[in-house]
């Protein structure tokens, strides 16, 4: 198997586990491919105008949680196997009213033809003991020790990744065992959890528990891409699967479709064992795997950014100044602002928390307000957010253009996502100094270049521009 097909080939595989492991991601998977099929038969080059039904059929992300600067060093071998680097950096530290301890990146392909190909990605974030708002000198140096002695890349999983990295793919033997072990490692373990422990890290956050609190990791969602958001939001509503109370990104409107739009649900309660402090072993139940979805756009420049950036915070003043009600199920609320910074300046501001459709009768006030300043600040064509510099296209030899789809994810809507799956805030005492950890820190961390989103797009555009300047072929 070549480097794609062993993306393809590790995407279903992952897929299979979570439905056999996560009943309602099946559910999402129907209505999913139920939606995607009506918008087909409707229009099939609108539908495909962002992506082939292939792709979209079976593009995924997922999303794990990991601990320590050496863990993240490790799963970039195993993406490495599968041709995908990390790229952006998401400070979701400051990105919401809850406390989320993690810096963030994404593996996926980089190259039109490998997305084409298949386009999995999953958001990775790390979690940062260091720093003092969240975790006291104490806790950090537990904390460091118990995630310092667990082992989540056994030697043979690395060994082959990086086999396959450098040989551009594995034999049938090789990928068939990659594939085991790599699932596998993503699985949610058996193993009982230290209740003790994954207590007082809850007292931090609920995601520092669900990192730092057990011996292993595991996919905590899978997002499937759907062509109509708004019609599986409904859907889904109907089967009885409660979604959270908006669609997080831009609005529903008649102009072209930017960025990133994402809904989720929460998961079940599952069952999991637990060690008391007098080592009985007792059968308990955590929530920490749900579901999400996602309809992807174009992608924006950094002048369209700034502008959706603008919107986004603008929509939540006027909303917030209102006094309507705070309905948002879970979702981050005050002064958040999310960071994509570093890289060469991907640093723009990002949105401060979900604001969108759907649910409640706030929501549909939050979503006026979105459509009013959308009707305002964005054309309504391709053609002028091309003549105006605001989003990204590639151009064949006539001229005609393609826009190019946003590959990436969206600070706020990331902070939004995890909030969503919290029953508590959690603790962060803004007092304390916070940690530095910018995007040279992640790299580091990594061992790998970070890349930087806008510079891909960009890159990918100009080269099509060369290509028609050099004329007819
Ligand atoms: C990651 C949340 C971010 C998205 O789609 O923005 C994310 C997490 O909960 O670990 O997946
Ligand atoms: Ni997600």
């Amino acid at each position: 198997m070549v480097t794609w097909e062993l993306r393809a080939a590790f995407a279903r595989s992952l897929s299979d586990m979570y439905g056999r492991e996560v009943p309602a991601y099946t559910a999402l998977l129907d209505v999913a491919h139920e939606v995607n099929s009506d918008v087909m038969a409707a229009d099939p080059a609108a539908a495909q105008r962002l992506g082939s039904i292939g792709r979209v059929t079976a593009e995924r992300h997922g999303a794990i949680r990991l601990g320590t600067p050496t863990e993240l060093s490790q799963v970039a071998r195993v993406f490495g196997a599968l041709g995908m680097y990390p790229v952006g950096f998401y400070d979701l530290r400051d990105a919401g009213s809850s406390a989320i301890p993690v810096v963030s990146t994404a593996f996926r392909p980089v190259d039109a033809d490998e997305l084409a190909r298949n386009p999995l990605r999953v958001f990775t974030s790390v979690l940062t003991p260091g720093d003092r708002r969240f975790f006291s000198a104490d806790l950090q140096v537990r904390l460091e020790e118990f995630l310092g002695r667990r082992r989540i890349f056994s030697p043979d999983l690395l060994a082959l990744s990086d086999r396959a990295e450098s040989g551009g793919g594995l034999d049938a033997t090789g990928a068939e065992e990659f594939l085991r072990l790599a699932t596998a490692t993503f699985e949610l373990s058996p193993e009982p959890v230290d209740r003790a422990w994954y207590a007082e890290l809850e007292r931090v956050s609920a995601v520092a528990a669900d990192i730092g609190g057990v011996t292993s990791t595991h996919i905590n969602h899978l997002t499937p891409r759907v062509l109509d958001i708004d019609a599986l939001y409904e859907r889904m509503s109907a089967r009885g699967i409660t979604m959270i109370d908006d669609v997080q990104g831009p609005p529903r409107w008649d102009g072209p479709d930017l960025l990133l739009r994402q809904t989720s649900f929460r998961a079940l309660a599952e069952p999991r064992a637990f060690r008391m402090p007098d080592g009985e072993i007792v059968l308990d139940s955590l929530r920490v795997r749900f579901g999400e979805v996602e309809a992807r756009g174009i992608a924006l420049t950094r002048a369209g950014r700034e502008r959706y950036d603008a919107a986004i915070v603008e929509a939540r003043e006027r909303a917030d100044a209102g006094g309507e009600p705070d309905a948002m199920a879970g979702a981050p609320r005050g002064g958040g602002v999310g960071r994509v910074g570093g890289v060469g300046g991907v640093g723009s501001v990002g949105a401060a928390g979900p604001v969108g459709a759907a649910g409640s009768a706030a929501a549909a006030h939050r979503q006026g307000i979105l459509r009013e300043i959308w009707a305002r600040d964005f054309p309504r064509t391709e053609a002028e957010l091309d003549s105006e510099g605001l989003a990204y296209f590639t151009y064949d030899a006539a001229g005609a253009r393609t826009p190019i789809v946003y590959e990436d994810f969206l600070p706020a809507s990331a902070a939004g996502i995890f909030a969503s799956n919290l029953t508590d805030r959690g603790a962060k005492d803004s007092t304390q100094e916070a940690a530095t950890l910018d995007a040279d820190w992640l790299a580091g961390a990594l061992g790998r270049d970070l890349l930087d989103p806008f510079d891909l797009y960009a890159a990918q555009s100009e080269a099509s521009r060369a290509r028609t300047d050099e004329g007819p072929r």
